[in-house]
């Protein structure tokens, strides 16, 4: 197929250690698109990624809510909450980027999830849609038109950033072979696919860029 890379970048979303096997948060088969990652790297002149960087007291931390469960949902703040494990804590080797994710030639890194009151799924904003980090007008700035997301997990960062990209006016496309489910539910990730494909968001596979 092919296809022209110009005004285009590569956004890398959660590539950490938490979401690895052997992480707090760890998404099965999670470290099979690090091999494809580093070969899209290779064909973009824009790489930007994310990173999910949460503080110790963190709301979305079912250690923080006593006589709560692992994976239950609770009212935080007015919005639905998933509990999840102690995962991307700052400061922690779990919150690092795998270190067979090439970061060389990345252009940036935004953070998110850095306020205890509110989670934040997506690389643009924070699930409130109140906090932004910062990326929506970097892309902007930078003259990017096409947004191609990868990474972890699909079912929750992946899938808000891809449909924040496409709520921006981003061209977005979702490249499947470069992203894996949590599935807390069996069909989590297939539901994803079909929300951001309902939305505009173009579904992929790497060899479509890579010849
Ligand atoms: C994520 C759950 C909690 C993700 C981050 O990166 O998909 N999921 N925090
Ligand atoms: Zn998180």
């Amino acid at each position: 197929m092919g296809m022209n890379l110009k005004n285009s970048v590569l956004l890398i979303v959660d590539v950490q250690n938490d979401f690895l096997p052997g992480g707090a948060l760890a998404v099965n088969q999670g470290d099979e698109v690090i091999p494809v990652i580093n070969e899209l790297q290779k064909i973009f002149n824009f790489i930007v990624a994310t990173q999910d960087f949460h503080p110790e007291d963190h709301g979305s931390f079912a250690a923080n809510h006593e006589g709560k469960n692992l994976y239950e949902e609770i009212e935080l703040n007015g919005l639905t909450q998933t509990l999840w494990p102690v995962h991307c804590a700052q400061g922690s080797e779990g919150a690092e980027f795998h270190k067979e994710l090439n970061p060389v030639r990345w252009k940036a890194i935004f953070q998110k999830g850095k306020n205890p009151e509110v989670d934040s799924y997506s690389g643009f904003f924070d699930n409130a849609r109140r906090g932004d980090t910062g990326l929506g007008d970097f892309l902007q700035n930078e003259g990017i038109m096409n947004v191609f997301v990868t990474g972890l997990a699909l079912d929750f960062c992946v899938k808000f950033t891809a449909l924040d990209s496409v709520s921006l006016g981003f061209n977005t496309y979702l490249i499947t072979d470069a992203t894996r489910a949590v599935n807390l539910q069996p069909e989590d990730g297939e539901k994803a696919l079909e929300e951001m494909k309902n939305a505009g968001v173009k579904i992929i596979d790497s060899s479509a860029l890579l010849d």
